[in-house]
């Protein structure tokens, strides 16, 4: 007799996040626990995404789960981070065949997963957010694993990809919780507001270099654990306060007070990463002169009795992040196009050094 095959595969996309209160530091580098709780915001999924598509198949060789990041194999290593990931999925695709055994045993077969960005990987963009998202998401697809398995839960996996990724598993308003278990247990990801809660407001990318960073995250980060006592003053006295602060400014729809946070917040990171031994410096000229562009639009519009234009934030990379109401887009495209006249953009903003000017 012949039968078709039953196909077992599944393609997800997750989006990049942004975080307005940052991720800088672990008490526990094997289980990814961060020493601080974290906010941030999902983009739109048009402009920056990963896509990753899982495929389960008998006959693939037992015991060899592969991953192809845009085009290229990334190697599994045994005790990583991908590893972890595959295995901890399984295991909640074991549970469920455990408790129905009619369903095929795709916990036991090798996974092939594909996975592509559609922007420039590791230049301070979140890719690893994305993409490990999309990987956490794409098998619990593959799996079936919905509804009975949370995106909670599913961000408690993705977090032992990349802290980050595991708010990249809800859209909107994403708090991190660092959490206080031993076992990560209560490590996860839960959505302070959804996108339709505060459709306003806009964040523009500028791309002020795509070249691959310096320092990479999670290396900088421990160094910054190890060695900057700023961060010890951030992780007691500073973030605990302002966590609640913009959670409660995205509830109100505050533009003022969650550009104030947001502001202050990168600005206390990028000084986190100056006082480690040595420095690490991810914000460049053309990073500062935005700042100092930002800051004065703001100035010029308070004087004027308006609220703030903009607020930035900038991660572990140059690139500038700007969230603005959408009634500000157009002004502050005007002005950025105005001073970095060589500047290519649509919706995303390129800035080049070194002929853009300062402000
Ligand atoms: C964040 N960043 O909150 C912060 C702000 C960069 C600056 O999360 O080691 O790639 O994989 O957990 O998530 C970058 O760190 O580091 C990051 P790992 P990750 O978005």
């Amino acid at each position: 007799s012949s039968s078709s095959p039953t196909i077992y595969q599944a393609t997800c996309s997750a989006p990049v996040n942004i975080a307005v209160i940052k991720y800088w530091g672990k008490r526990d580098t094997s289980l990814i626990l961060p020493t601080n709780d974290s906010l941030s915001v999902t983009l739109d999924q048009d402009h920056l995404r990963s896509v990753t598509t899982a495929r389960a198949d008998a006959s693939f060789p037992a015991g060899k789960d592969r991953l192809w990041l845009n085009g290229e194999e990334e190697t599994i290593q045994d005790g990583g981070r991908l590893r972890r990931c595959f295995d901890e999925m399984k295991k909640l695709r074991k549970a469920k065949e455990d408790k129905d055994a009619s369903l095929p045993k795709l916990s036991e077969w090798s996974v092939h997963v594909c996975s592509e960005n559609n922007f420039p990987t590791a230049a301070g963009l979140a890719s690893s957010a994305s993409g490990f998202a999309a990987l956490i998401a794409s098998l619990a697809a593959l799996y079936e694993l919905q509804p009975e398995v949370s995106s909670s839960e599913l961000s408690r996996i993705a977090r032992q990809g990349s802290g980050s990724a595991c708010r990249s598993l809800f859209g909107g308003y994403v708090a991190w919780q660092g959490g206080s278990e031993a076992s990560g247990s209560d490590s996860l990801a839960v959505e302070v507001a959804p996108q339709s809660h505060w459709p306003d407001l806009q964040a523009l990318i500028c791309v002020v270099s795509d070249a691959k960073k310096g320092t990479p995250s999670t290396a900088g980060m421990q160094r910054t654990v190890a060695t900057s006592p700023l961060l010890q003053h951030r992780i007691q006295h500073v973030v605990p306060g302002r966590m609640k602060a913009i959670s409660d400014a995205i509830r109100q729809r505050d533009f003022d007070a969650f550009a104030e946070i947001t502001m202050a917040d990168s600005n206390n990171f990028h000084a986190c990463c100056l006082d480690t031994a040595p420095p690490i410096f991810y914000m460049n000229d053309v990073s500062r002169a935005i700042v100092q562009l930002v800051e004065e639009l703001n100035r010029a519009s308070e004087a004027e009795g308006k609220g703030k234009m903009a607020a930035y934030t900038y991660d572990a990379g140059s690139n500038a992040v700007l969230y603005a109401p959408k009634a500000n887009v157009a002004q502050i495209l005007a002005v950025v196009r105005h001073y970095f006249p060589n500047a290519d953009f649509d919706d995303t903003v390129s800035l080049s050094w070194p002929s853009a000017p300062s402000p």
